[in-house]
Order: structure tokens, then sequence, then C-alpha cells
């Protein structure tokens, strides 16, 4: 009942954001059922699923390790913990994989299509991207036209797709520094392509394959560098597409939905309709207008609104958890959403506010929703058929009269780091070699390293909490941070990625080196730099591998040897067990913060924790307690950083 409700999510304070605490005790008055609730209503969680030991690969089972000798201790199949925790994780792995690249397969399509005239509404808004990529994949640039080299680009990446030879996935290839390619070949962990691994790891882990751990976690090693490859093809066919980010400023949270306006909440992880719906609300707003609205207010949630955000500087709504409270203001008109991290719960709470969810594509539906299918074909046509449907239901809502709760809570942001325009600053001050501004400043112990913030949101930690008291301490201690994904929707909403938290948060360091990169390019950002990079959404990790790459190269070194460290204070999602994964077999440490579900075995803990750090030079740092989290990243980077300082 709603006392017990008050007890279970509000009293126990699930998270530190302003904007979402005064939203959950509105949805407590209002009745209104959210994943805080849903939360609460889950405990106790199964124990055997929790710890990776609970399988149902086949249907004899399920099975749950119950003992540690005896018939108890094994599957009816006699598989073992080790196997079974195993098994699930690389399944995990393999359905990140899927996501990711498959997000990107949709991107390639359009990049083929429009190279073939079948896709008016799109167009190459960065050429010179273009030309890069080309190049870096081994195309002949000279002598062809945008349009050819695009479709030579989008051809060569369905061939990462389904390749059957195994020299390795070109785009992969093309970004890793030799020593990591040497790495990979010598352990059978280079991808042949994407789709192939995928399904290998679908095969391996079917009843009565693969039952050796060890060998079960290199093919999962294996299917992650995949996602990795579909990452990179996702942010580098984006960028071509729709431009590559710059500094742009913004706003975030859930103040920055404007009830005078027609909301309209861009959701998921795709931006190929999203852009549309960005472009054409422009064209829009007097239709809006006309309706008696002030405009038309686009905010964005999870990945798509990072996507709009670097680009367009589309104002961040809120991250992943507080999904349904956004809905829950009731003054948003349209959720459009695309794949990825949409709770099938929006739907109820849709209902209650008369707000219309708008499914996109064919392979994410949701009962009761509005669809409106994309088709690259006519993405314009699509896009205004949801801007129209906004307007109208706008007028539904003016005319109903129905109050409206939108906390008035939200922060100044600087968005945009793309790894170019992370160059574009370092070259302010050394154009010849701008990398060299970054490693310099560890060099010369100006900052300590660099950690990367990725990851999700999980009620198992205090929503958002990990995420800025693990900022707030890497900050003091002079660690440039650089993210994606739901954790730097997190640093904007609570003021984490501005200039403000670089004064009352940074290291004299980290101040030192942030101040010394506004002053140098000054005249071209529109404001001072920010205390966290925000380098795009969930697949733009791949920019946070160029970077570390980049480091490797300039520091001639391979990747474990870099300072560099990486956090997912909330991971949640398959994406993110892949992820992690390959940010381990790429040699750098991964703090998660969340507890995976792997601790049914101390074989597969060990491997994951200790013997990943013998092979390839990272590991999991598996801590739920935020502070203690700050300080092995801060030891984990400032180790490396000596050890380089001792040897160069
Ligand atoms: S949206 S995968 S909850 S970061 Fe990319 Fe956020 Fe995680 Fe989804």
């Amino acid at each position: 009942d709603r006392k017990n409700r008050k007890k279970n999510v509000k009293d126990i304070k699930r998270t530190n954001d302003p904007a979402a605490l005064e939203m959950l005790d509105y949805t407590i008055e209002n009745n209104i059922i959210t994943a805080f609730d849903r939360w609460s209503a889950q405990q106790p969680q199964c124990a055997f699923g929790y710890q990776g030991i609970c399988c149902r690969i086949c249907f004899a089972g399920p099975c749950r390790i119950k003992g540690l000798e005896g018939p108890g201790s094994m599957g009816i199949c006699g598989a073992k913990d080790y196997t079974i925790v195993a098994r699930n994780a690389i399944r995990m792995m393999a359905g990140g994989a899927s996501a990711h690249s498959d997000h990107g397969r949709e991107l390639v399509e359009v990049l083929y299509h429009m190279s073939e005239g079948k896709a008016p509404d799109y167009e190459i808004r960065d050429a010179d991207k273009l030309k890069c990529v080309a190049k870096k994949i081994g195309l002949e640039i000279e002598g062809k036209t945008d349009i050819e080299l695009a479709k030579e680009v989008a051809l060569a990446a369905f061939e990462d797709y389904g390749r059957h030879t195994s020299e390795g996935t070109t785009f992969l290839k093309a970004n890793l520094c030799e020593k990591r390619i040497k790495k990979y070949e010598e352990t059978d962990t280079m991808p042949r392509a994407i789709d192939r691994e995928v399904v290998e790891v679908m095969h391996r882990t079917h009843v009565g394959v693969d039952a050796d751990p060890v060998n079960l976690i290199f093919g999962g090693v294996k299917c992650s560098l995949a996602d990795l490859t579909g990452e990179q093809i996702s942010t580098d066919i984006s960028d071509i597409l729709f431009g590559t980010p710059k500094p742009v400023m913004s706003e975030a949270n859930l103040g920055v939905i404007e009830p005078d306006k027609v909301n309209i909440i861009l959701h998921g992880h795709n931006p190929v309709l999203s852009q549309m719906v960005v472009d054409t609300a422009r064209e829009l707003e007097d239709e809006a207008k006309a309706a008696g609205a002030a405009g038309i207010q686009l905010s964005g949630i999870c990945c798509t609104g990072n996507e709009v955000l670097m680009r367009n500087g589309v104002p961040i709504a809120t991250s992943y958890m507080a999904q349904e409270l956004a809905i829950a203001t009731g003054a948003v008109d349209v959720c459009v959403v695309d794949v990825q991290c949409i709770m099938p719960g929006l739907r109820n709470v849709c209902e209650c506010f008369n707000t219309k969810l708008v499914t996109t594509m064919a392979i994410s539906k949701i009962p009761g929703s509005y669809h409106f299918s994309f088709e690259d074909a006519k993405a314009k046509q699509s896009a205004e058929g949801i801007i129209r449907l906004a307007i109208e239901t706008f007028k539904q809502r003016k005319e109903s009269g129905r109050p409206v709760q939108v906390p008035q809570f939200k922060n100044k942001l600087m968005a945009g780091f793309s790894f170019e325009a992370l160059l574009d600053l370092f070259a302010a001050i050394n154009p010849d070699n701008p990398i060299k501004v970054l490693t310099d400043a560890i060099i010369d112990g100006e900052i300590t390293g660099v950690c990367a913030l990725a990851g999700c949101n999980n009620l198992e930690a205090v929503y958002e909490k990990s995420h800025t008291d693990i900022i707030k301490e890497l900050a003091k201690n002079d660690v440039f941070m650089v993210g994606t994904g739901c954790v730097m929707q997190a640093a904007a909403k609570q003021g984490l990625m501005n200039y403000e938290a670089v004064e009352e948060y940074a290291g004299p360091g980290l101040k030192k080196f942030i101040d010394r990169l506004y002053e140098a390019n000054k005249d071209k950002l529109p404001d001072k730099l920010p205390l966290t990079f925000h380098m795009g959404s969930c697949v733009d990790n791949s920019r946070i591998f160029n970077l570390w790459t980049a480091m490797a190269n300039e520091y001639g070194v391979d990747v474990p040897k870099v300072p560099f460290v990486a956090t997912a204070p909330e991971g949640m999602s398959e994406k993110a067990v892949a992820i992690g994964t390959w940010v381990i077999a790429s040699g750098i440490p991964c703090h998660v913060g969340a507890m995976p579900p792997l601790e049914g075995s101390n074989l597969v803990w060990s491997v994951v924790t200790c013997i990943a750090h013998d092979v390839f030079g990272g590991n999991f740092i598996l801590e739920t307690d935020p502070q203690v989290a700050a300080q092995k990243l801060i030891e984990a980077v400032k180790y490396r950083a000596w050890k380089l300082k001792i040897h160069m």
C-alpha cells in the first residue's frame, strides 16, 4: 500500500538527484508505479541468479548449484559452477555485442542507401571524417567523389559483419595499436566478423558444447572485441552522416521540460530517426506556435539523448532509471523511442498523462504505443508525423487543464567532446602533435592520468550517488575524466559538467590543465571548459578507445602501460558487460560498482579480476563502495603513471 511504498522507495533514499527525489514523492502520492517500486517489490532477489549459478540454457532445468560437492554441486548435465557462470557471462556479452552492432548495421544501411540515392533525407555532413575513416580502413580516396567513397565505406563495414575469412575485422584493426593486434592474434581473440562471433558464443554455450570456463571466457573476449568493432562502425558512420560533435552548451535535468511548449522526449540509442526529428522540429516551430505553444522543446533520455546533445545541444531530461519520472511530470506530449534501455513500464505512466509513446523500430515495439515505422527512404515524413502528433497532444493537454509537476532543477553543461574535438583543444597548444599535450601533462605530474566514466544506472546502488561520489573524488586527485552514457547524464544533471564544478571540485593540477586548455582555445569555445568531458553515447566508447590508443602510440608502449582507468559505477546492461570486457582486454583496469553475476564461481571471479590482468593487462575491479572504488582507481592510475615515468 501507499504507506509501505513510501517506506520502501522514499525513506531509504534511492537517489541523490533532487529532481528524481521530488518526482518520487509525487509518484508515491499519485500511486504511479515506477522502477523504484518494482525494485522494492523484487526484494529479496534470487541468490542463485545473483551469483550467476542458475542455468536455463536447456529446459531439462532450470538447474542451480546447491552445494560444494555431490550431485547438487552440478547441473543435470554435469555442468559445474564455473561452466554455468562463464556461459551466462559470455551470453550477456553476445547480447551486448548484438545490440551495439545492430545499431551500427542500421547506420551502415542508411549510408549505403544514401549513396545509392535511396535515402534522400540523409546527406554526408562531415566529408572530412568520411575521408579520414576511408583512409584509415585502407581505401584509396584520390579521384573519388564523397558519394562513391561513402558507398565503399558502407561496403567495408558490411564486410565486417559477415566476413568468412579470419584476418580480423577492418574497423577494429584499423584503430588498434600494433602491440594489441599481436596480443589478440596470439590469444586467438581477434574477431573475424561481428555476426560470426555472436553466433559462435551462442553455439559454444549450447547444452553440451564448451564446458571449459577459460575457453568460454576467451570466446567472450573475442565477442566483446566484435562489439567494439560494431561500436567503432556506429560512431564513425554517425559522424559522417550527422556531423562530428564539437563543444556545445546545454542544460540537464527535469527542469528542461517546459510545460508551455510542445515537449518531445527522444529516448533510446540510434540517431537515425531522432536526428531527423531534431532537424524537422526547427521547421515545424511555427505550427507549434499556431497551436498555442511557446515552441517545441526537445529533450533526451539515455543515449539517443546523448547523440542529439552532442551534435545539437538538445538538453538532457534524465537518465535511464528516471525515465518514468520524466513522463510523470505530465508535461511530456510525445516520448519517441528507438532501441535499447526503453522500459516497458513507460507505457503505464504514459497512459496516466495522455503522453503518446511512439515506437519507431520494427524490432522494438511496446503494446499500447503508437508505431511510426522507421524507413530510411521516408525518414523525414515519419519525423513530421511524430512532431504533428506531439502538437495535437499538446493541444489536448492544454484543453484538459491537467496540472503538471516539473521539478525546477537543471544544470548548465558543456558537451560535444568527440575524439577529434579533444584533439582540436590540444592542437591549440601543440599543433604538430596534439595528443602530446595530454601525455605530457601526465608525465609532468600536472594530472594523475585519465579515467573513462561509462555505464548505466542500477538500483543496486543509490541512483547516481556512486557516479557523483566517484567523479568528485577523482577530480580532487587530479584525474582527467572523459565519459559516455548515463554516467555522463548523472554528471550533467548534478552540475559536474561545467566550469563551476572545476572551481569547486578539481585538484590544483587538474584545474591548471583545464584552465590551460581553455586559455589556448577561448576564442572558439562557447564557455569555460567543464570538469568532465562528455564523449557521447554508449557506442561512443569507441572514442575513448581511440583516445587511449593515441596515448599508447605517443608513449610508444602498449595500452596496459598507459595511465588510464575506467569505471562503470552502476553497470547494468548486457552492453555494459561487453564494453567492460573489451576494456579489460584492451589492457585497462575497469571498476564495476554493481556486482555482476559472477560470485558463484571463484575460478571465474579470479579469471576476470586477476588472470585477465596477466594475459591482457587489464582486469575488473568489483567494488560496491564508491569511496573505496575511487581510491582503487586512483591507486591504479598513479601506479601506471609512476611506472611509465621510470621507463621514459
Ligand atoms: S543508455 S546501456 S542504461 S549507459 Fe546507453 Fe544508459 Fe547503460 Fe542504457
